[in-house]
């Protein structure tokens, strides 16, 4: 715990921004690396602010200084002071150089931030974590990302022990030194944040590409694993390959090293990330291969993939001003990620899912207690806001402006804003003034979005007029105060629209003033509180089909018949908005079942469904998400007094339902069907067969339960890969089936040897639908293989149980709830991230019904007085509990 927790948390405001009054115009860093203690010694030449007068500050945390010195002469302790994790140097100027010497303990670090051990202290490798603030625990720098310097780096370690020395840039010499020691040089001709500084050392093998850029430049791609990981590398090697083309091609970017490298690791608080030259992956995001890997996985490693090496431009060749401005980087690299995406696999199906998830993570973040704005006002740790709100939101953001601009007006809008601030560290103003002047056009009203918290609701109503043929639409948007609580402007709102007639044709939309002949698809925007939209020439009454695509993140509330639902479901030729019916009628559906009155919508959604069904031109996987209802966190969302359990029984009768209409015989056959095609396969057809494959497996086991845990059991022991297998194990063990125990005896030995293969056998098995769940996660936390030290075990099991399993951590008893605060309490001491992440888990707890909403707060209260929180988990508990 360092000092900093033990004091009140400092409130860092987006207001208060001041350009640094020192920069640093080049750092020289040499590490001599060891696994209990680490030297660095640093030289920065300094560069100040004239117009500033402040004293020289640097970050610094939990550095033991061994020595220093100004221009070259040793400091006595009058000329300095670190306090608070500040050191103050008197005397420098501009055109100083300060040379700082400390150590560093990285097997003591269990934080997985600064300079730590990966693995075993035997076999281990060491890497390093900066953004946000890592930097600060490993030399001492103005450690913030609008202070950009050249960096020249120098390891030193033995040579046995640290085969492989690794830094950003390019490499710049090594050679051998006495002791059985050597030494490895990189220069990175690029000025970075020292957010984006990284290092590797240690045991670890490689594959290697030669590329060539678009612009001529022969790079070498490298991926570094540990030796049992090596093999698992080709899928993500291709990947970056079609990445760097994409960039390219989509947005004329270029790579500018000589070496890119990647390294994969099993300890890691994140996804992956983008240093300089060296992306550091969670091994979770980067291995991948047909026996341990799931489809859904393989997609996953591929836009991880893309996501960091995109930030090479948005992100690190222009980089952000602050870290409020941690949007600019990480909503656009996520809309980049995503078009690639889209263009690498079945674009209507990335949407649903990319809709899917900030539905199920951001919705709920957003109208809770831990709500934010996009670029949020203020914060006590940075670490907290790399939320989905941050990323998916912020991506939903840009893609409205994509769209808004046109695909040949966002390029233009994008080359302007990369070439004006190259090398620069940016802000959203400068974002939307790129894209704006760009396209001779003011998007300054979209930096409304970026300053409010909470989702925007639209309503539409539709009035048509048979006399005139005249079609009213009326929109209508609720106003939400912004950042600082002022009342809010109207939101620019873009709305894809298409109006269907009752057979499902689309009809042309012709509006005032149009000459061009009519389109049957547009974009009105939105820019008052109401606006009427009116369309001539209809010839009859129509279905509008509105935010096609989801072109703007708002709640839409129409006033749809479940039928207009049902049409939309059957002919919308947009694959989201035909599943976006489907989802808005299975929610009424489930509506009939809870309210217990006429069944119209579950039937009209049965019924479309039942009829799809048979419909053998349309594609698999699609096929498999309109059979699908909203997720029980979505289904939550819209109630208060919430009893996830409940709620979890409502859903598997409403599944249910669908499969006796889809009929037993019709599963089986369907599953057969498409049984006979199983392959390991990756390409998008057998992806798809394999999606609805399960689909099918999990109705025909509320049908005819009997048989599809005997399809399960032969299909577990037969699937050629990690697909299948999971399907079929997680059918059985969540079915409580007989075959649950031998299954899951029969995985652990086959999957012993592999991490990730086994984080999935500990998911599995957390997500346990109801009660059983809690016994069951006690159990495996006693499991040889279980520790708190690895987050992708954490995660899979106890991440697992409190978000990804509603019924079975939400227990009517509050032991779900008393298990988190225990264990957040062990986990914080470790890795504070980590265990502020998982405590997000306790958002929405006010909305539970009484009994739970009582238990829930009296264990969030319980951790809250607990004195010596770290700031992570302080923040995430204060937040929570005092709304
Ligand atoms: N930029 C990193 C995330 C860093 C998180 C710091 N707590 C990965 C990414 O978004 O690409
Ligand atoms: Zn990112």
């Amino acid at each position: 715990m360092n000092a900093l927790s033990e004091q009140a948390p400092t409130l860092i405001r987006l207001d208060d921004y001041r350009a640094p009054a020192w920069r640093v115009e080049t750092v020289e860093l040499d590490f001599d690396l060891g696994i209990d203690a680490s030297e660095v010694v640093a030289r920065l030449l300094l560069r100040r602010d004239p117009a500033q007068t402040a004293p020289l500050r640097l970050d610094g945390e939990n550095l033991q200084l061994l020595s220093i010195a100004l221009d070259d002469q040793p400091l006595p302790a009058t000329a300095y002071r670190y306090i608070g994790n500040v050191l103050e140097v008197d005397g420098a100027h501009d055109g100083s150089v300060l040379e700082t010497r400390v150590r560093l303990r990285p097997a003591a670090n269990t934080t997985l931030e600064g300079l730590y051990l990966s693995g075993s202290r035997e076999a281990g490798f060491l890497l390093t974590q900066c953004e946000a603030e890592g930097f600060r625990h490993i030399t001492f720098f103005p450690d913030r990302p609008d202070v950009q310097s050249r960096y020249t780096v120098t390891l030193r370690a033995d040579h046995t022990r640290f085969p492989v020395l690794l830094a950003g840039g390019n490499p710049d010499g090594s050679g051998k030194l006495e002791g059985g020691r050597h030494w490895a040089r990189f220069v990175d001709p690029h000025p970075k944040p020292s957010y984006l500084f990284a290092l590797v050392a240690g045991r670890l093998e490689k594959i290697e590409r030669d590329y060539v850029t678009a612009d001529g430049r022969a790079v070498q791609l490298k991926i570094w694993a540990e030796a049992d990981a090596i093999a698992r590398c080709d899928y993500a090697m291709a990947a970056l390959e079609r990445s760097m083309r994409w960039d390219e091609q989509a947005y004329g970017r270029n790579y500018d090293l000589d070496v890119f490298h990647v390294v994969a690791t099993h300890d890691f608080n994140m996804g992956a990330m983008e240093n300089k030259g060296l992306n550091i992956f969670n091994a979770k995001y980067l291995l991948a291969d047909p026996d341990s890997t799931t489809d859904d996985e393989y997609r996953h490693v591929e836009a991880v993939v893309a996501h960091e090496y995109f930030h090479n431009w948005s992100g690190n060749r222009v980089t952000c001003r602050d870290w409020f401005q941690l949007s600019l980087k990480e909503g656009l690299t996520v809309f980049r990620e995503q078009s690639f995406s889209a263009d690498m696999n079945s674009a209507p199906l990335k949407r649903i899912e990319d809709v899917a998830l900030l539905r199920r993570a951001q919705f709920p973040e957003d109208a809770g207690p831990l709500a934010h704005p996009v670029r949020p006002a203020q914060y006590s740790e940075i670490n907290n806001f790399y939320t989905a709100t941050v990323y998916e939101k912020g991506s939903e953001l840009v893609r409205m402006l994509a769209g808004r601009l046109g695909r040949e007006g966002f390029r233009r809008g994008m080359d302007l804003y990369f070439e004006r601030n190259d090398g620069r560290a940016a802000t959203l103003e400068d974002f939307l003034a790129a894209l704006g002047e760009a396209n001779g056009t003011d998007l300054t009203p979209y930096l409304a979005w970026y300053a409010q918290a909470g989702t925007p609701r639209l309503k539409a109503h539709g009035h048509y007029d048979a006399a005139s043929r005249e079609y009213t639409l009326t929109l209508t948007q609720q106003i939400q105060a912004d950042t600082h609580h002022e009342p809010g402007t109207p939101l620019p709102i873009p709305v894809k629209l298409a109006l269907f007639t009752r057979n499902g044709d689309m009809l042309p939309l012709q509006m005032d003033g149009q000459t061009a002949k009519p389109e049957t698809e547009r974009i009105v925007v939105l820019t008052q509180a109401e606006q009427r939209f009116v369309f001539h020439n209809v010839i009859t009454a129509p279905v509008p089909s509105l935010l096609r695509g989801f072109s703007a993140p708002v709640i839409l509330d129409c006033d749809y018949t479940p039928e207009e639902l049902a049409l939309l479901l059957r002919h919308d030729i947009d694959g989201f908005n035909r599943w976006e019916a489907s989802q808005q009628l299975a929610i009424r559906a489930y509506e009939n079942l809870r309210d217990g009155v006429a069944d119209v919508a579950l039937q009209a959604w049965c019924e479309a469904l039942a009829q799809l069904f048979q419909d053998d031109t349309i594609d698999d996987a699609l096929l498999a998400e309109l059979l699908t209802p909203p997720g029980e966190i979505e289904l939550a969302e819209r109630e208060t007094g919430i009893d996830p359990q409940h709620i979890h029984m409502l859903r598997e009768r409403l599944q249910q339902r669908l499969a006796e209409r889809l009929g037993a015989m019709a599963l089986r056959q369907r599953f057969q069907t498409l049984d006979a095609h199983a392959s390991i396969e990756l390409d998008a057809l057998s992806q798809a067969r394999r999606r609805l494959k399960r689909r099918v497996l999990e109705l025909l086991n509320l049908a005819d339960g009997g048989s599809a845990r005997v399809l399960a059991a032969v299909q577990y022991r037969s699937a050629p890969g990690m697909t299948d297998r999971l399907a079929a194990l997680t059918m059985l063990v969540h079915g409580h089936a007989a075959q649950a125990a031998a299954v899951l005896a029969d995985y652990r030995e086959r999957h012993a040897d592999n991490a990730l293969a086994l984080d999935k056998w500990f998911a599995v098995q957390a997500q346990l639908p109801g009660d059983a769940a809690l016994e069951r996660v006690l159990l495996l936390e006693q499991d040889p293989a279980f520790t708190l030290k690895n987050p992708n075990r954490v995660q899979a099991l106890f991440g697992a149980f409190v978000r990804g399993n509603p019924s079975g951590f939400h227990r009517a008893d509050g032991a779900g709830y008393r298990l988190l605060a225990e264990r957040l309490l062990t986990l914080d001491a470790l890795n504070p991230q980590l265990a502020a992440r998982l405590a997000t888990a306790f958002n929405g707890w006010q909305r539970l019904e009484p009994q739970r909403r009582e238990a829930a707060r009296v264990a969030i209260a319980g951790l809250a007085r607990h004195g010596a929180l770290s700031r992570n988990l302080a923040e995430i508990i204060g937040n929570v509990l005092s709304h």
